[in-house]
């Protein structure tokens, strides 16, 4: 936990406040934004900590009828984010993950300049076998003219544009990161005080990692160069130490730890998948504009991912997302495939 001289503990409320003070020109709507996510990722969070109760008590409830109300923890997270996040009169829409068209605000609330991208709970398919789950967040600046409802135009904007972006991971604690473009920083959740308080100040990567995170069930269905990049990661072409293999399937967690310890994460394009499996604008933007911020890097295979140009709100991207070196080894021996 880290103190001021004072020996206050730096709330993430306080943090977001002194973020902004340094630039006068700022409105606090983005302030505002990032609190009212940390406000949701706590509900997700108590969720998530009961999600074994949850589910035992949905399957009693199944028997009697109650079941049929029951909701997956998922559909859960997306209501909480959406819900707290329409009203504040900062955003002019959003879109999720789980949902195929953008999420208007209500009429009877106000539309400011924000749009808000996000994964309610990534990995959810863990969720039953008790392995860590993850929010990940974007906000874009509208760039469509007027005060009413943003559009998809609003939402499809390259990563560089982001002006904030994070996640959440629920893990053996809760954690929420993010950056505004200024260092990427790490608050965690102190369940006694149901308050984030600033743990990981200026998150730095290491400049070369040591883990390396990929499903390689899909070896057979990879291309020749994205073959020999997974040897040359193994130390088996002789030209580098192996890295250890990490993979829990879970994008936040894969990412967080590689973030903290160095490493990279790879889902590239496949026979089956010529685009990967991750979302561009949910998944692969946010954690690409934090892993730049803490000194590392991502791209997907051509170029730097926050680049491209998104054409589709649920497109789908390959990712190689971490240390600066590996990166930079992965866009070296993939160019053979351009
Ligand atoms: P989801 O958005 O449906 O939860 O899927 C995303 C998850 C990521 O958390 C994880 O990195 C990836 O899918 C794992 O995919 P695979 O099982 O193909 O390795
Ligand atoms: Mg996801």
């Amino acid at each position: 936990m880290i103190f001021h001289s004072d020996t206050s503990i730096v709330t993430i409320d306080r943090f977001i406040i002194e973020q902004e003070a340094k630039f006068p020109e700022a409105t606090g709507e983005l302030s505002g934004i990032l609190y009212d996510l940390a406000v949701a990722a706590k509900m997700i969070s108590s969720k998530v900590r009961r999600a074994g109760l949850i589910d035992i008590l949905g399957a009693a409830g199944s028997e009697n009828v109650q079941g049929e109300h029951q909701q997956k923890l998922d559909v859960i997270a997306n209501l909480i984010i959406t819900k707290a996040m329409d009203h504040g009169g900062r955003l002019c829409a959003m879109a999720s993950e789980e949902e195929e068209g953008i999420i208007a605000i209500p009429p009877q609330f106000r539309c400011g300049k924000y749009v808000l991208l996000f994964d309610p709970l990534d990995g959810s398919s863990n969720i039953d076998v008790n392995v860590p789950v993850g929010t990940i967040f974007s906000v874009l600046r509208r760039i469509t003219p007027g005060t009413g409802n943003g559009t998809v135009e609003d939402m499809l904007q390259p990563g560089f544009t982001q002006v904030a972006a994070g996640y959440v991971i629920y893990g053996s604690s809760t954690m929420m990161v993010y950056t505004t473009g200024h260092g990427a920083h790490g608050f965690t959740l102190d369940p006694s005080i149901g308050e984030f308080l600033l743990s990981h100040p200026h998150i730095r990567t290491p400049e070369r990692g040591k883990y390396l995170s990929v499903n390689d069930s899909y070896e057979r269905y990879w291309s020749e160069p994205v073959r020999a990049l997974m040897r040359r990661y193994r130390g088996l072409d002789s030209q580098r130490e192996p890295m250890n293999v990490r993979y829990v399937g879970s994008l936040v967690a894969d990412f967080h730890r590689n973030l903290l310890g160095g490493g990279i994460f790879v889902y590239p394009a496949n026979s089956k998948n010529p685009n990967g499996k991750l979302r561009l604008l949910y998944e692969c933007n946010p954690l690409a504009f934090i892993q730049e911020q803490a000194g590392g890097a991502c791209s997907d295979g051509r170029q730097r991912l926050m680049d491209v140009v998104p054409t589709e709100l649920h497109q789908r991207s390959p990712l190689f997302l971490g240390s600066k070196a590996d990166v930079e080894t992965a866009a070296a021996m993939l160019q053979a495939e351009r």
